[in-house]
């Protein structure tokens, strides 16, 4: 059984200007399809990886899968869930305050709303090369701010992820060119809070 793309349930030119249409193209069309690809490539030579599993239980633990696709898995199967849930959190006229049980969630671990975007931007800004920016539960049960390089996901570190931006050039360059912070921060207009509250809870 392979796995198949999530319908984006908005149009590519659905988040300007904050991301413009052909970096939405480029990025879902082209980069996660690709991440997909290469996932189910790797799980062909061993079927049993994925059966009964989703794709986000398969990355939970990674020492269980066959070295000669580990690192495929690893990379592609991160790829593949990691911009799913980036996408399903975006949504055009979105944006604002948090509402929602994670409003309340986010005052509690960080102070207030702009003290919780500035160090999640600031974390962002800060991961060198390709990565993500997450805002995860971690083993404890509390709300944290992590980041991950190339397509490592929290979820083979045993943490919950709720929400994540893509900090990879291919997700700001044909918007913002070199400008990561200006992306970081444009891209708070389109954090759908109730994706984000559905994926909390
Ligand atoms: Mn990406």
């Amino acid at each position: 059984m392979a796995f198949e793309m999530t319908p984006l349930a908005y149009a590519y030119d659905a988040l300007e200007p904050h991301i413009i249409t052909r970096a939405m193209e480029v990025h879902h069309g082209l980069h996660h399809k690709a991440y997909l690809a290469k996932f189910n490539a790797a799980l062909e030579k061993h079927p049993e990886v994925a059966a009964g599993k989703t794709a986000e239980d398969i990355l939970k633990d990674l020492n269980a899968i066959p070295e000669d696709i580990r690192t495929a898995v690893r990379n592609n199967g991160g790829g593949f869930v990691n911009h799913n849930l980036y996408f399903s959190i975006m949504a055009p006229g979105a944006g604002g305050n948090p509402t929602g049980a994670i409003a309340g969630k986010i005052d509690e671990a960080f102070g207030s709303f702009e003290a919780f975007k500035e160090q999640f931007n600031a974390a962002g800004a800060g991961q060198f090369g390709s990565g993500w920016v997450w805002l995860v539960v971690n083993p404890q049960g509390a709300l944290e701010i992590m980041t991950t390089a190339n397509q490592d996901s929290p979820v083979s570190q045993g943490y919950k992820t709720v929400m994540v931006n893509d900090v990879w050039e291919h997700a700001y360059y044909l918007t913002y060119e070199n400008r990561r912070p200006d992306y970081l921060k444009a891209w708070w207009n389109v954090v759908n809070w109730d994706a984000v509250n559905a994926r909390f809870a």
